[in-house]
């Protein structure tokens, strides 16, 4: 069974990192969701992505704010894609999360997804997954033909 690590940087990260949770059980893929901070407790981050491959998680969600080094410091321990999940702040409205989780030097990837976008980070692990999972790509084909179905008809049903 496919498997999606979804790390955050506080507790207080759980409200964005909850739609990337709710779509990956959708789609029957285990999550394991932890919270691991890169300053406040480094010796976990670090353990937990050297171990991540040994403990079958096939992608990593990392969540975090402000000064948002938790994606790349997970992605500097393992060769598993990492999806970062910037935060919005109350600071610069979350600038400063997608900065620090965007920028990374080369070398070190981490695939950056919008401020609080939760569902598109857990679509884009389940893409990941779908490369090698027919029945996972099936189910995504069924989420894009509704999403386009939507637009039809708000298209057709609008009345200005
Ligand atoms: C980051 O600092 C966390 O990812 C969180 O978004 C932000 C604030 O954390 P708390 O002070 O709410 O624990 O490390």
């Amino acid at each position: 069974m496919a498997k999606v690590g979804i790390v955050m940087g506080s507790k207080s990260d759980f409200d964005v990192a909850r739609p990337a949770v709710e779509i990956l059980k959708k789609f029957g893929v285990e999550t394991e969701v932890r919270v691991i901070s890169a300053h406040r407790t480094p010796d976990e981050a670090h353990a937990y992505a050297k171990s991540a491959r040994e403990r079958k998680i096939d992608a990593i969600i990392a969540v975090a704010g402000k000064a948002a080094h938790l994606g790349g410091v997970l992605a500097a321990y393992t060769t598993l894609p990492v999806i970062g999940l910037p935060v919005q702040t109350s600071m610069m409205g979350g600038l400063d999360s997608l900065l620090s989780i965007v920028q990374m030097p080369a070398g070190v990837p981490v695939a950056t997804v919008g401020v609080n976008a939760g569902l598109n980070a857990g679509l884009l692990a389940l893409q990941i997954l779908a490369v090698r999972d027919e029945s996972i790509q099936k189910g995504l084909e069924d989420y894009k033909s509704a999403l386009a179905e939507q637009v039809i008809n708000d298209d057709k049903t609008l009345s200005l």
